[in-house]
């Protein structure tokens, strides 16, 4: 008897908690649409891999972090040429205005994998964790999975 009340006075304090908290996530989850999310094949002991996605927000958002079981981390790569040389540099964060497709392709923006822990073959898949951060400041978890693809020359840049 003494038992279930600790029970109940638990439940109880469990549903508090829960309608304190839900009507904050609800509000304020992003919906994005994930499309054409593929990967470049690597070259024989290339260590970082590309990852490339088209990202639409349905509102204001950024992509703030990203993450792969296959690679030690994952980054935010933009990549630019500057008198002839390309140059690539770390983004914090990548915005995602309303209604707008954000394209992460090939000599722009990318996701990039540092460390693989395997080489990417065309047709395996890539897991990948997309961090996305609405304006209301709540993050929402995207997993998704990009398709390897075997496409021209391996990683025009290298760490
Ligand atoms: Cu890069």
């Amino acid at each position: 008897m003494t038992e279930f009340k600790h029970t109940s006075r638990a439940l109880r304090a469990l549903c508090v908690l829960a309608a304190l908290a839900a009507p904050a996530a609800f509000a304020q989850s992003t919906s994005v649409k994930v499309e054409n999310a593929w990967a470049r094949a690597t070259a024989p002991g290339q260590k970082t891999g590309s990852v490339y996605v088209d990202l639409t927000s349905a509102s204001d958002a950024a992509l703030v972090a990203v993450g792969s079981p296959l690679a030690a981390r994952a980054e935010l790569h933009s990549m630019s040429t500057e008198g002839g040389v390309m140059r690539m540099r770390a983004l914090p964060r990548v915005e995602l205005p309303a209604g707008q497709t954000v394209k992460l392709a090939p000599g722009g923006t990318h996701v990039m994998l540092v460390d693989l822990k395997q080489p990417l073959k065309a047709g395996d898949k890539v897991p990948l964790t997309l961090s996305v951060q609405s304006s209301g400041l709540s993050l929402t978890t995207l997993k998704i999975e990009a398709e390897v693809r075997a496409v021209g020359a391996a990683n025009p840049h290298q760490h």
